[in-house]
């Protein structure tokens, strides 16, 4: 049975939960997928979920200066940027942006909260919205494990301690497990790159080649350690090896900096912490 409400229909899915059907052009289609493309809570979608959420989506334009969310008011979607900028308060207080991939309002919908905070346009702007039922129903089972699954875990890594709980929560968004076997190298000194790690379970070593050339270990890394530079772009300044099976976290710098903004600003909130890390590096 399909019930056409003007452009949108209704498909009931096995699970009792009815799929929304909203068609669009190729053109927005695209759109769509760019936007999402760069965002996390999307990237474990299956081909089948990823296309049910697409069709789902609503375009919204928006006018620089309107307030898409109000703070305290009732969660009804979530939304991805299309194009354009948007600012985040909690009273007075400006706590996030977002540009084009960016996504807020996740937070209602997931805890049957008030809205944390108010969003607001800075530009005419497009944006994608996700309905309630369709968030909750395909995104917000992987997106609710990963958090309850790290948020442990992050409040013992020293280099977060400084974060918010929600800034925590953007990080499990993001990050990705990764497992390693007895001997095999992750980083190797000299190479570039900008991935970071949190070990979860298992020991990694450390080695420094010395004035000989010789491998020579400096460090061994247990749970809630971490290695890969977030703060410089300077090339791995040692090789980290994993003994017996290990179990990482990992993520891009890029991805953090793009979630959180700078690194160098958050880790400064707790400055001890600030400089164990600056001459660790
Ligand atoms: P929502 O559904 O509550 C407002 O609607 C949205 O603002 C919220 O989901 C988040 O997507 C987004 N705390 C709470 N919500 C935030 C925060 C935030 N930043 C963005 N949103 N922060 C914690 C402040 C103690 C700011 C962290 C940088």
């Amino acid at each position: 049975r399909r019930t056409s409400v003007s452009a949108e229909s209704m498909t009931p899915s096995q699970q009792g939960f009815v799929k929304k059907f909203v068609s669009k052009t190729p053109e927005q289609i695209e759109g769509i997928k760019k936007s999402v493309g760069n965002n996390f809570l999307f990237k474990a979608l299956d081909e089948e979920h990823a296309q049910d959420v697409v069709n789902a989506m609503v375009e919204m334009c928006v006018g620089n200066g309107s307030a898409i969310i109000e703070q305290g008011g009732v969660g009804d979607f979530f939304y991805v940027v299309q194009t354009g900028t948007f600012d985040c308060f909690i009273g007075q207080n400006k706590v996030a942006s977002y540009t084009a991939g960016g996504s807020f309002g996740e937070l209602a919908l997931m805890y049957n909260a008030p809205r944390a905070a108010t969003v607001v346009a800075t530009l005419d702007s497009t944006l994608w919205a996700l309905d309630r039922v369709t968030f909750r129903t395909i995104l917000m089972e992987n997106t609710s494990r990963k958090r309850k699954m790290y948020e442990s875990f992050l409040e013992e890594v020293a280099l977060l301690k400084s974060l918010e709980d929600y800034e925590r929560h953007k990080i499990a968004d993001a990050l990705e497990s990764v497992y390693f076997n007895d001997g095999e190298h992750i980083v190797l000194q000299g190479d570039v790159g900008d991935q970071f790690y949190i070990i979860e379970f298992g020991t990694a070593c450390v080695y420094k080649q010395n004035e000989n050339g010789e491998q020579q270990e400096v460090n061994q890394l247990e749970r809630g350690g971490y290695f890969g530079a977030l703060l410089n772009d300077s090339p791995r300044a040692a090789t980290v090896v994993a003994r017996g099976r290990l179990k990482c976290a990992t993520l891009g710098k890029k991805a953090f900096t793009r979630l959180l903004g700078s690194v160098h600003e958050i880790l400064k909130r707790n400055s001890e912490n600030y400089h164990a890390i600056i001459n660790q590096q």
